[in-house]
């Protein structure tokens, strides 16, 4: 067998981040853990946008524009990174804004053959969502960013016979 994986150092790139307002400061710690593991493996800072969103709710339309667009220099974005939380609540709110956001990400990635990485904190507590957010903790942020280079520099084989 062979088998085959993404070298992060060398993938490089132009990468989005669209960040729910909703929670700011937990979404701010997830921006600051995504934007540090990207210039952490070579990403030059200009080339990291970041697209703040009214609510989770938002994030998969804006996700698809961002798919869509084209830059000056005739890039495309090589991955997106969706950051924000969704915090349990005593309402049913919690269900509905979560799993539209869940399954809006996965249907834009899919439809449009652009990376996009679920970077959005679904939990009980908002302590729970701080200690996960914050990048000398959980560092989700960090995390989504790792796995949106991963899935970038994805190195499917070529057959070729
Ligand atoms: N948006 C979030 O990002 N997190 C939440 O926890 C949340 N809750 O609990 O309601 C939330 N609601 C707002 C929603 O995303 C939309 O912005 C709003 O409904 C307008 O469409």
């Amino acid at each position: 067998m062979r088998e085959f994986s993404t070298d992060l150092d060398q993938v490089g790139g132009h990468y989005a981040l669209v960040a729910a307002r909703f929670t700011r400061s937990i979404t701010e710690q997830l921006v600051a853990g995504a934007e540090r593991a990207l210039i952490g493996h070579g990403i030059d800072a200009d080339n990291i946008h970041c697209v703040w969103v009214p609510g989770a709710f938002e994030i998969p339309l804006a996700c698809q524009r961002l798919t869509q667009i084209r830059h000056i220099t005739g890039a495309r974005y090589n991955a997106i990174i969706a950051l924000g939380a969704v915090i349990r609540g005593q309402t049913p709110h919690f269900d509905y804004v979560a799993g539209e956001c869940a399954r809006g990400i996965a249907r834009v990635s899919l439809d449009s053959g652009v990376p996009v990485i679920f970077g959005v904190l679904t939990t009980d507590t908002r302590e729970q969502a701080e200690r996960r957010a914050d990048p000398g903790a959980g560092d989700k942020g960090g995390a989504a960013a790792r796995a949106a280079l991963e899935m970038a520099g994805l190195p499917i084989p070529k057959l070729i016979d």
